[in-house]
C-alpha cells in the first residue's frame, strides 16, 4: 500500500524533485528533471500555477493552497476545491469537447491537477484590455455555455446521474459561500473586505447601498443561485477564466463549479465583456477605442445569439431528460407545444442572466475582487469615471431586467451611459 503523504505547497525550487518520478509529466515533457525549468505564474486570487518546460515538452501544474491567495492565511480554504475543478473539467470535455485543456494526472492529496500547457494563448481579460479583437471568442463561448449548460441539467441527462453529480458538487460549500457573500452581499453593504475607488466614488456608492430596490433584487438572485440547482455551472466564467488566441478559446479554472441556474453563467461572462467595454475609455493612452467597443457590444450580441441557437438545436436534437419530455409534446405530433417551451425557457435564463451581469459589475468595482480592466488605469478619476458608468449600467440591469428585451436594448444604454460626460 503507497503510504499518503501529507499535503505539501509546492515552489519553482521543489517542484522538480517532488514531480520527477510522476510518469504521465515526465513522459509528456522530458525525465531529466536538471534541465525542467519552472515559473509560477498564478495570477489568479487562490492557487498556485507553475508553468513546467522540459527537454520534450511542457506542461502546466496547478495547486490548490489551504487559504486564499489574494487574502492570505487569515482565510482557510478547503483544498477539496481541485477536486471539484478536476471533475468539472472532466465533465466539460465530455460536454464541449476541445473547450478546456486536456488533463494529464489528478492528485487528490496534494490538491494538484497537471494539465496541458496553452500555448502562445493568453487570458482574455488581457487580450481585451490591450484592445485585441479576438475573432473567434463570441461563437466559441457561446457553443461552451449552451453545451455544458443544457448537457448536464434535467433536459439532457438521466435523472439518478444527475442527482448523483448534484451531490457530489453540493460539497464544493466553501466556493459557493465566496460567490454568496462577494457577489450578491459584500457590495451593497460596508463589509470589511470591500473597497472602491476613493473619494470619487463615495457619493454614488451610499446612493447604491442604500437602494432599496436594487438590494432586494440582489438577494432575489442570490435566492436563486442558492435554490435553483438547475445545471452544472461553470461558476465563475469571467474573461479571466478564458484564455485564447485569434482562433481558439479554452476556458480553465472551474473549481467554483456546483449546481446552480443556468443565467448565472451567460450573466456573469456577458458582464465580462460589458465591463470591458465601460473600461476601454481608460486604455486610450495610444489610440482611441472606438472600434473596440464596438466589437465589445457586438461580441456581447453575438455570444448571447450563439447560446440561443445551440440551446435550441440541443432542445430539439438531444432533449432526452425528464424535462419537458418529448412524449408530452413531439411523440404527440405537437411541435409547437415544444417550441413554447423552448421560448418559456430562454426567457427565463435571458431574464436572469441579466440580473446576475448586473451584480457581477457591482462586485468588481464594490468588493474585494475588482479586476485588472478598471485596476490597471492608473488615472484614478478617469478610473472612477468608467467605475461610475459601469455601476449605474449594473444597477439599471439588475433592477429593470424584467422590462428589458432585447440585447440591442442593453447595448444601446451601455452606449447612452458611456456618452454621458456626467457621472
Ligand atoms: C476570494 S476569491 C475572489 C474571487 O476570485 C475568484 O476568481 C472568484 O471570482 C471569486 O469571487
Ligand atoms: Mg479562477
Amino acid at each position: 500500500m503507497t503510504q499518503k503523504l501529507p499535503f505539501e505547497a509546492l515552489s519553482v525550487e521543489t517542484l522538480p524533485a517532488r514531480l520527477g518520478a510522476n510518469e504521465v509529466l515526465s513522459a509528456r515533457i522530458g525525465k531529466d528533471t536538471s534541465r525542467w525549468k519552472v515559473r509560477e505564474v498564478g495570477d489568479g486570487n487562490l492557487n498556485l500555477v507553475f508553468i513546467v518546460e522540459g527537454a520534450t515538452g511542457a506542461a502546466v501544474v496547478k495547486q490548490a493552497l489551504p487559504y486564499v491567495r489574494l487574502v492570505g492565511d487569515s482565510w482557510p480554504l478547503p483544498l477539496k476545491r481541485s477536486f471539484f475543478e478536476y471533475h468539472a473539467l472532466t465533465r466539460q470535455e465530455a460536454r464541449a469537447p476541445g473547450s478546456v485543456p486536456a488533463i494529464y494526472h489528478f492528485d487528490e492529496g496534494q490538491a494538484l491537477i497537471i494539465m496541458e500547457y496553452l500555448s502562445p494563448h493568453i487570458i482574455l481579460r488581457r487580450a481585451l484590455i490591450e484592445g485585441r479583437q479576438l475573432p473567434n471568442i463570441a461563437r466559441d463561448i457561446g457553443l461552451f455555455m449552451a453545451r455544458t449548460l443544457f448537457r448536464g441539467s434535467d433536459l439532457s441527462m438521466v435523472t439518478k446521474g444527475r442527482k448523483a453529480d448534484l451531490a457530489l458538487f453540493a460539497d464544493n460549500v466553501e466556493l459557493c459561500d465566496i460567490t454568496e457573500n462577494l457577489v450578491f452581499s459584500d457590495p451593497y453593504f460596508d463589509a470589511k473586505m470591500n473597497r472602491h475607488t476613493s473619494p470619487q466614488l463615495d457619493s454614488l456608492v451610499a446612493e447604491l447601498r442604500a437602494d432599496r430596490d436594487l438590494k432586494v433584487e440582489a438577494q432575489r438572485l442570490k435566492h436563486l443561485f442558492a435554490a435553483n440547482a438547475e445545471t452544472l455551472l461553470h461558476g465563475d466564467l469571467h474573461s479571466g477564466s478564458i484564455m485564447v488566441t485569434d482562433q481558439e478559446t479554452r476556458m480553465i479554472d472551474p473549481e467554483f463549479a456546483f449546481y446552480g441556474p443556468m443565467a448565472f453563467d451567460v450573466g456573469m461572462l456577458l458582464a465580462n465583456f460589458w465591463m470591458s467595454f465601460f473600461s476601454q475609455r481608460g486604455h486610450e493612452q495610444s489610440g482611441k477605442r472606438d472600434a473596440m467597443r464596438t466589437y465589445l457590444l457586438d461580441v456581447a450580441v453575438e455570444t448571447w445569439a450563439v447560446f440561443r441557437t445551440e440551446f435550441s438545436h440541443l432542445w430539439r436534437t438531444e432533449r432526452s431528460g425528464m424535462l419537458y419530455q418529448k412524449s408530452l409534446f413531439e411523440d404527440q405530433g405537437d411541435l409547437l407545444g415544444a417550441e413554447q417551451a423552448l421560448d418559456y425557457v430562454l426567457h427565463s435564463i435571458w431574464t436572469d442572466l441579466l440580473g446576475f451581469a448586473g451584480i457581477e459589475v457591482h462586485r468588481r468595482i464594490l468588493g474585494l475582487a475588482h479586476n485588472a480592466d478598471f485596476e490597471t488605469i492608473a488615472d484614478e478619476d478617469m478610473r472612477a469615471t468608467c467605475e461610475a458608468k459601469a455601476l449605474k449600467f449594473g444597477r439599471h440591469l439588475a433592477v429593470n431586467r424584467r422590462q428589458i428585451h432585447s440585447i440591442d436594448e442593453v447595448n444601446t444604454l451601455a452606449a447612452l451611459i458611456e456618452q454621458e460626460s456626467r457621472i
